[in-house]
């Protein structure tokens, strides 16, 4: 079986569209291929974080995977920061990455740009995502198209070793869903649904509770056409909100704009509305339970254990490999 690996910045609240463009992806492939999924914490901190948030957050969000349907029993589960090889590895890869390439990110220069003082680790993050994809011979990793070149990168770098110490890694490939979902921030309909996003009228978290659902989708960004067609160019607000029932209700995106196109503006919010309140009670009761029960530790235990042992051999091979230590 095939591995997959991937993960989710806690640097936010879980959104609709971390659902829709993420979990849900990983749902569907955890039948195909042997899943690792971690919540790469460590990532979060390269910006600036408030601890307490942070530390409640990264176990909401463990919950919340869980909720979306996460199987713990098909699935290995784990917190980057608990596993100390993924730093070990990255500071090894760091010494093998050159600045030309890693100046040549571009998510760097779009995040550097939102803050005052950029951190020294917001430069270096796609060398720790290499090393948190490489110390497990990932073969496939499920990503957003922003991610695509961080992948490159890890496979460059694994591409480098290979030639200087010696066949050590796997070259893993993106998996950038096809026709996958792309939710859009509902003020602002051209704009990704972000959940670091600073205006939070624009997001749906998956604990936002009904009536703030219901109030953000009926004050959705539209036009003032007042027909109900898929044209993302020309109208962003409706085919966005097209695009959230047709992932919700698994009818593609024909089905969705048949059954609306005598609605008014409206009648379409209040029944997109309905859908995505339909479905996040249902992750929400679920949440509550998996919070309440212990099993989000009995999960992340069970996960540290096996990828601590995955990790500390390939990390023996390397540091052989390298000349370091003494094995
Ligand atoms: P941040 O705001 O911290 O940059 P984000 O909300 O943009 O985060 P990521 O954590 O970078 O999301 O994304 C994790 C995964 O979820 C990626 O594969 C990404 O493509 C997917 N994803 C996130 N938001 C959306 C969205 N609005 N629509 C579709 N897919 C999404
Ligand atoms: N950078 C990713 C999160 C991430 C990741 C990874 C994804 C960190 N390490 C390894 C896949 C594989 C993000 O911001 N979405």
């Amino acid at each position: 079986m095939k591995r997959l690996l991937t993960g989710l910045q806690p640097s936010g609240e879980l959104t609709l569209g971390s659902f829709i463009g993420g979990i849900k992806q990983s749902v569907k492939f955890q039948d195909e291929y042997e899943s690792f999924i971690f919540v790469p914490d460590l990532h979060a901190i390269t910006v600036p974080q408030d601890p307490l948030l942070l530390k409640e957050r990264i176990k909401k969000n463990v919950a919340l995977y869980l909720a979306c349907g996460i199987d713990p029993n098909k699935n290995i589960i784990y917190l980057q920061s608990e596993n100390l090889y993924h730093t070990n590895l990255s500071w090894i890869l760091e010494c093998h990455t050159y600045m030309g390439e890693a100046s040549r990110m571009t998510q760097f220069k779009d995040k550097s740009k939102r803050y005052d003082n950029v951190s020294v680790g917001l430069f270096t993050y796609p060398i720790l995502m290499a090393a948190d994809i490489l110390l497990y011979d990932a073969d496939f990793v499920p990503v957003g198209i922003d991610q695509k070149q961080h992948v490159e990168l890890a496979r460059d770098l694994a591409g480098r070793f290979n030639n200087k110490y010696g066949t050590t890694f796997k070259l893993p490939e993106p998996l950038i869903p096809k026709i996958g979902a792309k939710i859009m921030d509902l003020q602002n309909p051209t704009k990704k649904m972000s959940k670091s996003s600073e205006d939070i009228k624009g997001l749906i978290f998956l604990l936002d509770n009904e009536d703030v659902i219901r109030k953000k989708i009926m004050s959705a960004v539209t036009d003032s056409d007042n027909k109900v067609y898929f044209d993302p160019e020309n109208k962003p607000g409706i085919s966005n909100l097209l695009t959230i029932y047709s992932a919700l209700s698994d009818l593609d995106i024909k089905q969705v704009e048949e059954k609306f196109k005598n609605y008014n503006y409206g009648n379409l919010k209040k029944e997109v509305a309905d859908i995505v309140i339909e479905k996040i009670l249902e992750i929400q009761k679920k949440y509550h339970e998996y919070m309440d029960s212990g099993l989000v530790d009995e999960v992340l235990n069970k996960g540290l254990k096996i990828v601590q042992e995955i990790a500390q051999n390939k990390y023996n091979e390397i540091l052989k490999k390298v000349g370091l230590g003494r094995i």
